[in-house]
């Protein structure tokens, strides 16, 4: 069979993307261990109020975790509880959140958090406040007539 010089470096060429692109998945998933994010975590969404850790909405110490504060959020047609929060700068803190009615947003202005909270669903994210100051919690997903007053303040305390 012959091949054209351009079909052979065409063909050489897409294997070697081929071989570039499941190593790179590869080391990525096997060595590295990431994972695509998961919504296993689940929750009747009737009883949110009387199930752990949304029957006490806040800030949390918690020992023995990679994360220092356990910050928790419940949110409802057209607030977030707690409506403020201190959170001490610099410590890692995993926020646990979700909703009780539809489907709410997640965003706090000036950081790179930005989640969807979805009825039935757990949304989690780890992360750490290193800058102190005031951020503003907002819904980013429209849910009704009060959602454009939709906020809770996060204040980050040195
Ligand atoms: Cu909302």
């Amino acid at each position: 069979m012959h091949l054209h010089k351009f079909e052979k470096i065409w063909l050489i060429f897409g294997v070697g993307m081929l071989i570039v692109f499941l190593s790179t998945v590869g080391v990525s998933a096997f060595y590295l261990g990431n994972q695509p994010p998961s919504c296993l975590a689940t929750i009747d969404p009737e009883k949110v109020d009387e199930t752990a850790p949304f029957n006490k909405p806040g800030l949390k110490k918690v020992e023995g975790k990679d994360w220092d504060y356990e910050l928790v959020f419940v949110a409802s047609a057209f607030n977030y509880n707690p409506g403020q929060v201190q959170v001490p700068k610099g410590a890692k803190v995993k926020v646990i959140a979700t909703t009780k009615d539809v489907v709410h947003g997640f965003e706090i202005a000036g950081t790179n958090i930005n989640m969807m909270l979805e009825p039935g669903y757990i949304s989690e994210i780890v992360t750490t406040f290193d800058k102190a100051g005031e951020y503003t919690l907002v819904c980013n997903e429209y849910c009704g007539v009060g959602h454009h007053m939709m906020t809770s303040k996060i204040e980050v305390v040195e």
